[in-house]
């Protein structure tokens, strides 16, 4: 089981996470709407912790929740401030933060007008996502039999707790096949992204990320794409098929639970030489340098708490 810390925010305020509570009449229990973001903060060579990418996260959280007409009765600055100041709250020099938007419990029915929407911060101590060992061995990934929800099916850039009904399918298959992950398709078939983390390829020395029609825009992968070209690398975004990825020198999955993970195994088929690949580790360490302050570069990405 998790350890949560004593603490955490809730609606403006420090609540103790065992008294943290909320109806079970709850509008977003029912219906799956509320918004969610997943940050890390980690311990820096500037002797201090920083949020990687806060601003980022937050604007994305705010758009999801546009996207859904939800208003955040919040804004970007109280937001930020509210993550800052539970950092040391619970004075964790590595967290995982995890804000959430949600509907109240005024009424059930589709119709989401005059519902209150409350937030709540948590943070806790997140490590490796996927297994220790994930970021050096790599993992073994299999392609899922459920396909991730079109454009026209719903909001695909919105982070949405309904649209993880879908991860948690793939999640489930894939794990209990004895994969560590999923590779989720569109529904035409093209590679779209695992059930919490963007793909990427790397094929005759270009890096090729699937074209992202469905998937969600991640952050790591943005941050990923800027990472390389800083280094040289030529990046692509085209639409990618299973066996573009069987036979790719490398593949490696983002995202800010996972960071930058090797994939050496897509349905039984070895990946390069089944190995992290030279380019794959060239950005764990690139991106390892972004988060933990040692690239100058990149010091507009950290919040110092
Ligand atoms: N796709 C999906 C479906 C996704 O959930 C994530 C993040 C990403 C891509 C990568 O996005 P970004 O974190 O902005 O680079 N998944 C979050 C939730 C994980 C969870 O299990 O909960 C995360 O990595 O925090």
């Amino acid at each position: 089981m998790t350890q949560y810390p004593d603490w955490l925010w809730y609606d403006g305020k420090f609540v103790e996470t065992h008294t943290a509570s909320t109806s079970v009449l709850t509008h977003s229990l029912h219906y799956g709407v509320s918004v969610f973001e997943g940050i890390r903060a980690y311990r820096t060579e500037l002797g201090k912790t920083a949020i990687f990418r806060l601003d980022a996260h937050l604007r994305r959280f705010i758009a999801s929740a546009r996207a859904f007409r939800m208003h955040i009765p919040f804004t970007l600055n109280e937001l930020t401030a509210a993550h800052v100041a539970l950092i040391g709250k619970v004075q964790l020099d590595e967290a995982y933060l995890r804000p959430l938007g949600f509907y109240g419990a005024e009424k059930l029915g589709l119709l989401t007008k005059d519902l209150s929407v409350h937030v709540m911060v948590a943070a806790w101590a997140w490590a490796a996502y996927l297994g220790e060992g994930a970021m050096t061995r790599g993992i073994r990934v299999k392609t899922s039999s459920f396909a991730r929800p079109n454009a026209s099916s719903g909001l695909t850039r919105a982070k949405i707790s309904g649209t993880y009904a879908n991860s948690i399918l793939a999640k489930l298959e894939a794990t209990e096949d004895g994969y560590d992950e999923a590779l989720l398709l569109d529904s035409q078939g093209y590679v779209a992204e695992g059930s919490g983390e963007n793909l990427f390829i790397v094929r005759g020395g270009a890096l090729i990320e699937p074209e992202p029609a469905c998937a969600l825009l991640g952050i790591t992968r943005e941050t990923v794409i800027e990472l390389a070209q800083d280094l040289g690398q030529k990046v692509q975004s085209r639409r990618l098929t299973r066996d573009d990825v069987y036979n790719a020198d490398e593949a490696f999955f983002t995202g800010t639970a996972a960071e930058v993970v090797p994939i050496v195994e897509l349905d039984r088929r070895t990946i390069g030489d089944g190995k992290c690949g030279p380019v794959t580790a060239r950005l764990q360490r690139a991106y390892a340098d972004a988060v933990r302050g040692r690239d100058p570069k990149r010091a507009e990405w950290l919040t110092l708490v």
